[in-house]
């Protein structure tokens, strides 16, 4: 509801097909602030801890695999309810199941290759953001179109 932070990562497939900068400008143009950008290629351990609530699932051994597969791009952004915003345009976990105009549902067909993570709740991105980029911290700055955004 006011200003969240929301962690979202551009899985390995997503790099490898080149959706880096088309899903950075969904964010840009929904008139959400960039504050932290890197790509990334995580431990398993660290990829662990990022998905821990979903250790005991059958998809978790192939889910941290997958992950491991190749760079990520990890960010936080920041804005009017960017959590569940967030959510909504990265569309549901299974990508048939995807609206059209979701990343999900223009980008891709199946659950173990959705192309890009983002935070569930505001907490769970506390969380993350604190996982992901605790060592090297958030940038803060105000964004000159924020005034052409909020009312
Ligand atoms: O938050 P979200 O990514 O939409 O779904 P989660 O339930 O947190 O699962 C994380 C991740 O696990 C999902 O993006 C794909 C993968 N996965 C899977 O491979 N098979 C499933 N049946 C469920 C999830
Ligand atoms: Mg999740």
């Amino acid at each position: 509801s006011t200003t969240e932070q929301t962690y979202i990562m551009i899985k390995p497939d997503g790099v490898q097909r080149g959706l880096v900068g088309e899903i950075i400008a969904r964010f840009e143009k929904r008139g959400f602030k960039l504050v932290a950008l890197k790509l990334a290629t995580p431990s398993k351990e660290h990829l662990e801890e990022h998905y821990k609530d979903l250790s005991s699932k059958p998809f978790f051994p192939r889910l941290i695999e997958y992950m491991m597969s190749g760079p990520v791009v990890c960010m936080v952004w920041e804005g009017l309810d960017a959590v569940k915003t967030g959510r909504a345009m990265l569309g549901a976990t299974n990508p048939l199941a995807s609206n059209p105009g979701t990343i999900r549902g223009d980008y891709a067909l199946q659950v173990g290759m959705n192309v890009c993570h983002g935070s569930d709740a505001v907490e769970t991105a506390k969380a993350e953001i604190e996982l992901w980029f605790g060592k090297e911290g958030i940038n803060q700055y105000k964004l000159a179109s924020s005034s052409w955004v909020y009312e």
